[in-house]
């Protein structure tokens, strides 16, 4: 077994628990604006609109449940481990379907659809129901600054040093269901190439970062990606 596997999920993982997809044709982008939801400046001035986007995404979430792509990468972590591996999964998911299917070594680097953010105070509170813009933060108690622990574009992602530390020492990286099109996770493929990782892709389709990778696994993460693990932890 390879010693270092560092692991990038996107939305395919999770489109076979009903949450949606980003840039697909029935996408999320293809049905609301990301320059207002998905920016600090729509946020700064269209704060309602942005409440209500992810007030109906962290509804769809107490519906969904992990499937068996989430179970799989769980089951192979502890394989991995088990067998002195190092092992980094790094999701550009904000839902929590890693997290439920036991994943452990887990990095949400686009944030978290439950929790906020106090812009005033910096602290950051468990959310699951609906979030109005009067609401007072827990902590500091001012009204006004919370904003979902999501990262939005322009701004940097989590935990990027830690998630750099890995792909220059790994020797395997896998993309799940990620169309490679928001960096810096589409660079990701990039940098394990150049310190000599093998890498795979599972995915429906081809992505723009297709040409990067050793190896293509196409079809749907349900059936890809136990079928991959099966081959590595069996
Ligand atoms: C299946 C399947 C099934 C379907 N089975 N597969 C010009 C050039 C380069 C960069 C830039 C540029 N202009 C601006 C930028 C920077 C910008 C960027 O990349 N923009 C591009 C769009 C051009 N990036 C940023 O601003 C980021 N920050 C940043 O760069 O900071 C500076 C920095 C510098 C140096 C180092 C570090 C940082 C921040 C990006 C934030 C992205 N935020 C979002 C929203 C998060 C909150 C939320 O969810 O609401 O993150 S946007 C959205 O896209 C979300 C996703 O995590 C992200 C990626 O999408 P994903 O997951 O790949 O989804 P899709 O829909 O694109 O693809 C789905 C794939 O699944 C497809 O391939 C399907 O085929 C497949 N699939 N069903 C298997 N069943």
């Amino acid at each position: 077994m390879t010693q270092s596997l560092v692991i990038l999920t996107g939305s395919g993982i999770s489109a076979e628990s009903g949450l949606g997809t980003f840039r697909d044709t029935d996408g999320i982008w293809a049905k609301f604006d990301w320059q207002v939801l998905a920016t600090p400046e729509g946020f700064r001035t269209q704060p309602e609109n942005v409440h209500e986007f992810y007030n109906a995404r962290r509804a769809g979430l107490k519906k969904a449940e992990p499937n068996a792509a989430h179970f799989a990468l769980a089951e192979l972590e502890k394989a991995w481990i088990a067998r002195g591996g190092d092992f980094l999964l790094v999701t550009q998911n904000i839902d929590n379907l890693h997290d439920r299917a036991g994943s452990e070594r887990l990095i949400h680097m686009h944030g978290e659809l439950n929790k906020m953010r106090c812009e005033h105070c910096g602290y950051i509170h468990e959310a699951f129901d609906e979030i109005t813009v009067d609401l007072p933060c827990l902590n500091c108690r001012q009204a006004g600054g919370l904003r979902p622990h999501v990262v939005w574009f322009g701004e940097m992602p989590l935990e990027m040093e830690l998630i750099y530390n890995q792909l220059e020492s790994c020797d395997l990286f896998v993309a799940i269901g990620t169309s490679g099109t928001v960096y810096p996770a589409a660079g990701f493929s990039q940098i394990a190439k150049q310190v000599g990782a093998r890498c795979i892709e599972i995915n429906l389709d081809d992505t723009e970062t297709s040409p990067i990778f050793d190896e293509h696994r196409k079809g749907m993460a349900t059936q890809a990606v136990p079928a991959w693990v099966a081959e590595i932890v069996g």
